[in-house]
């Protein structure tokens, strides 16, 4: 196998279903007649590997013969949705499958809705993540991703009256099918212990001797690039305790204390932080990033590499890409790995390692950029910390050489905080050791540079640059829109899907009246989709000529969630007071979709208020027909893939200088829904590609942001000096929507009129006079679907494939494989 090219079962409708058969008597066990659907979709899914299974080994096969440069994506987060449509789509098998199933009596939708989608991610970095492993293998890169397969991913979400309740994600309870145990790959990782030195043949060297440690299983999957015959892997860690239970102790009828070091172990993986931009700071998430890591560059070092390799080279053979700060201790770690394993001196440990990370910055909050106390990393990574402090050292060195003894920008530079207490800042770290360092989008580069850490680009000219994020094309728009894709392919053809770009040949349609046809009642056959699924999880759907705004992303203040519930309870509060007859009003439908981090009280806070708005909106027959918000729970990227192409208004309405970048913004855009935005992240890349009279602007801008912060903002004055903001949270004040109660939102208003840190008030007047231009927008549909069809033309831009030829260009230069 390791020589020769592997054959591919038959693609023939009757090859397969005999695959099929085969895997369902033999794999699951049951005679057809017998079996259930989650056998039938775990047969399915089976055999569908089969197919890619050749592919598999012929892409490790070369990459392993050539030996050129690779890439290893380093990130605790793979956001991945469903594989079965993505593995039918790359394999080109979907028509064979359905035929095949149809004749023995199986509709594939109902298999495909059987698979629990593996959540192992919190929203758009851990999506971006997925994206880019599938652009990579559909480009021929050479790529592995490595993270941590844990065992419960981002909780479901549930309501009950109004307010979130987590419930565990069991993503693997009913069958992993896509997945491949390597235990005999297994790598040990140390936690805990102390250092030590000793001498080497006259050399002085360190050796760290951990107190305990735990067993990282690898568990492959396979990352399908699109009709190209690559499959790339995705290698995800699994903790098991490296011995299972004590059997004295358990033989003396202790059992607990028989499995404990086992539980222990386990925890590491057992289950996702559900946070976003909001770091933990705990152990247990240390644990995680250390355990995934170590694994991966142990992994790399001393089993994918082939024996023998000079590990001068390393930087000319791989490329650790390090998916925001979670992946950083990566850095002290292959020097550890250099320097006390492989007993390279240290500068040359040090000069290969600054070549081999590249790190990506995804957030501006300061809260969210991760440091690690040097007492939590001392105790857990005695070695690591050593390393770090002489990385640091050094580095402040040099920072004296360049700018003499300026104290306090030493201190500023420092990669060890001193206060509030002594703490290691990961994002400096990174950035020492990273070969490049980049932001996600032309305005986030731009303020990580000026605002974040101008004494570093100052200090290293030419590290930072900027790759705009990017989403998958074959996901978000072949998959999710079959019929827009179709009627893109019959006009265009199919070059677009690889080359998204390629949509720009679409421009002149929009001046075509039979086209605009065709794309209005594809928007409404999606509509109608969405509704069937909305129907069928949560019992409620759209009415039929409803504008559609969606807003679905995280729940976090800063993306203001609360300004569009201001938006609905004036839109409302014009009805029920008689200021606008309701039949003068645009009949809209609400749709959000949001989690928000458990431990986060205001984000819950807002989505119990959502919740109610909507409760008491949908209840009342005077605003009936006219204003519906519907909030379907557990928002996920299968719902996104539902819920995006029937959209006909995005909304990305964050405070200017907040958002890195988004991605959702781009995907509604690729379905040809107008966003109604923030110049903020990637909205002022999408308005300049779209055009601004095919784009709802509002809101200041980034510098006017801190004009007003540094002018001193007070929320309270523009609820004082507007009418139309002052009646809106009156009402919430006033327990409209919480049934008479006044003190159950309280918290949401006084945190609004005090604090309102993202200052929702200050961008209230410009939103609603926006989205009255919205409504009349959207009262001329031929002009709204020529607009539609500008923003699916103009935003090719925006394909993750295109983002990886950046990355490729500016910071890996990594060529495909032959
Ligand atoms: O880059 C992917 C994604 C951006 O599109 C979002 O704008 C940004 O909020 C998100 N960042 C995070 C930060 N988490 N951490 N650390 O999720 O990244």
């Amino acid at each position: 196998l390791a020589t020769a090219p592997v054959a591919g079962p038959p693609t023939s409708v009757d090859g397969f279903v005999k695959e099929f058969l085969r895997e369902l008597n033999f794999g699951q066990g049951v005679t057809l007649a017998q079996s259930t659907v989650n056998d039938q979709y775990l047969a399915l899914a089976r055999t569908v590997r089969h197919y890619l299974m050749a592919r598999w080994l012929e892409t490790s096969r070369r990459q392993f013969e050539q030996q050129t440069k690779g890439v290893a994506y380093l990130s605790a987060e793979y956001l991945l949705g469903r594989q079965l449509g993505n593995a039918l789509l790359a394999t080109d098998l979907t028509e064979v499958v359905e035929d095949g199933l149809r004749s023995l009596g199986i509709d594939l939708a109902t298999l495909r809705s059987q698979e629990v989608e593996p959540g192992l991610g919190n929203g758009g970095l851990g999506r971006l993540a997925a994206c880019f492993i599938d652009s990579l293998a559909t480009m021929g890169v050479p790529c592995i991703g490595y993270g941590i397969r844990y065992e419960y991913g981002i909780f479901r979400q549930t309501f009950v009256d109004d307010q979130q309740v987590e419930q565990p994600d069991g993503w693997l309870a009913l069958g992993a099918p896509w997945e491949f145990p390597h235990p005999e790959q297994a790598q040990l990782i140390g936690f805990g212990g102390h250092t030590e030195t000793y001498d080497d043949e006259g050399v002085t060297r360190t050796r760290w001797v951990p107190a305990w440690d735990v067993k990282a299983l690898p568990y492959n999957y396979m990352v399908p690039g699109y009709l190209n015959g690559r499959v790339n892997t995705l290698r995800l860690w699994r903790a098991v305790a490296t011995d299972a239970f004590d059997l004295k102790i358990f033989n003396a009828g202790d059992f607990e204390e028989a499995v404990r070091s086992q539980t222990f172990a386990e925890n590491i993986s057992k289950v996702l932080y559900p946070e976003d931009s909001t770091p933990q700071g705990k152990e247990l998430r240390l644990q995680q990033q250390y355990f995934f890591v170590a694994a991966s560059i142990k992994n790399f070092v001393y089993d994918v590499l082939p024996e023998g390799f000079d590990l001068h080279e390393l930087p000319e053979r791989i490329i650790f890409q390090l998916n925001d700060t979670h992946p950083v201790i990566g850095v002290p770690e292959l020097m550890r790995v250099l320097v006390d394993e492989k007993k390279m001196d240290w500068d040359e440990a040090w000069a290969i390692t600054k070549q081999c990370f590249a790190y990506t910055c995804h957030t501006l909050l300061p809260e969210a950029l991760e440091v690690w106390s040097v007492d939590l990393l001392g105790r857990l990574l005695p070695r690591h910390l050593e390393i770090i402090y002489r990385i640091n050292d050094e580095f402040l060195a040099e920072v004296r050489e360049k700018f003499g003894d300026d104290e306090l920008r030493i201190r500023r530079m420092s990669i060890i905080q001193e206060y509030p207490a002594r703490a290691v800042r990961m994002a400096y770290l990174a950035t020492v050791a990273g070969a490049k360092v980049n932001g996600v989008a032309e305005l986030h580069s731009q303020l990580l540079r000026e605002k974040v850490l101008p004494d570093f680009d100052e200090f290293y000219p030419g590290k930072f640059t900027n790759v705009t994020n990017g989403v998958t094309p074959r996901r978000f728009l072949r998959l999710a829109n079959p019929a827009l894709s179709e009627l893109i392919t019959e006009t265009i053809g199919v070059g677009w899907i690889t080359d998204l770009e390629r949509l720009r040949e679409l421009e002149p349609y929009a001046e075509d009246e039979e086209f605009r046809a065709r794309f209005a009642a594809i928007k409404a056959h999606n509509k109608r989709r969405a509704n069937a699924v909305l129907l069928e999880r949560d019992g409620f759907t759209v009415p039929d000529d409803h504008m559609v705004d969606v807003m679905v992303k995280r729940l976090h203040e800063y993306k203001r969630q609360l300004l569009k519930v201001l938006h609905i309870v004036t839109l409302y509060d014009r009805i029920v007071s008689g200021e606008v007859a309701a039949a003068d009003v645009t009949p809209r439908t609400f749709i959000f979709g949001a989690k928000a981090a458990a431990g986060y009280a205001m984000a819950k806070r807002i989505i119990h208020l959502i919740n109610a708005v909507g409760s008491t909106v949908n209840a009342d027959p005077r605003v009936e027909g006219r204003l519906k918000v519907l909030f379907p729970p557990n928002y996920n990227v299968t719902l996104a893939e539902k819920v995006i192409p029937a959209a006909d208004l995005s909304e990305q309405i964050s405070l200017a200088g907040k958002e890195a970048s988004g991605t959702g913004n781009m995907k509604f855009a690729l379905n040809g829904a107008l966003t109604i935005g923030t110049d903020d992240g990637a909205n002022v890349e999408i308005r300049e590609l779209v055009g601004d009279e095919n784009f709802f602007l509002f809101g200041m801008s980034e510098p006017e942001v801190q004009a007003l912060q540094d002018a001193g903002y007070r929320p309270s004055a523009f609820y004082e000096s507007d009418p139309t903001l002052r009646r809106a949270i009156d009402l919430i004040a006033s327990g409209a929507f919480s049934g008479g109660d006044r003190s159950t939102f309280e918290p949401v208003v006084s945190n609004l009129l005090h604090q309102d840190r993202f200052m929702v008030l200050a961008d209230f007047a410009s939103y609603i006079a926006e989205q009255d231009r919205v409504d009349v927008a959207y009262g001329d549909q031929e002009q709204w679907t020529r607009s539609a069809i500008l923003n699916v033309a103009r935003t090719g831009f925006f394909s993750s494939d295109r983002s990886m030829v950046d990355y490729i260009d500016r910071i890996w230069h990594t060529p495909p494989v032959r």
